[in-house]
């Protein structure tokens, strides 16, 4: 003869309460994701514009930018610039992981937001935004302002070349 085991008691109500608990703060939790410092100089309408800019990862999982867009350019990118003998070589990357408390630091010679294709011309004083996707946090609107560089290199010597663009 088989007893019939009592079922364990569960705090339904009590479970429910937590999970609300829980959920409450999440509406206002601080921003994973915080952007400084956005820039980009200014160029001519159809030309390409580089901005930069700084993203932290304030979050306690890595966040991984997958896109890039803005209404000021036919087309955004993440590119990253390197010095190779006497030449800078551009690329593009797909994505940009940023581990849990790091910072990705775009900056003139480095990583940059190549915007594609400006749609009419950037003047200082512009502020040009763009939008970033995060693999867990989605988007956000950056807006870019434009300014000179007082610490640009000199733009003779230095050649660009887009490994991942077809050959024009
Ligand atoms: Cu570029």
């Amino acid at each position: 003869m088989a007893l019939t085991p009592n079922p364990p008691r569960r705090p339904a109500l009590g479970l429910a309460f937590a999970l609300a608990c829980l959920a409450a703060p999440a509406l206002a939790a601080p921003d994973v994701v915080v952007v400084t410092g956005a820039w980009m100089r200014p160029a001519p309408a159809r030309a390409n514009g580089a901005g930069y800019l700084a993203i932290t990862n304030r979050g306690r999982l890595p966040e991984t930018l997958i896109a890039v867009a803005s209404p000021a350019a036919a087309k955004a990118s993440i590119h990253e610039s390197r010095r190779i003998g006497p030449m800078m070589i551009m690329r593009r990357l797909q994505i940009l992981t940023i581990a849990p408390g790091a910072t990705a630091t775009f900056a003139p010679g480095g990583l940059h937001l190549m915007l594609e294709s400006l749609r009419k011309p950037v003047k200082i004083g512009d502020r040009v935004p763009v939008v970033l996707t995060f693999d867990r946090t989605g988007s956000m609107r950056v807006v870019f302002d434009v300014r000179a560089d007082a610490a640009a290199p000199a733009a003779g010597g230095m050649r660009m070349q887009d490994a991942d663009s077809p050959p024009r």
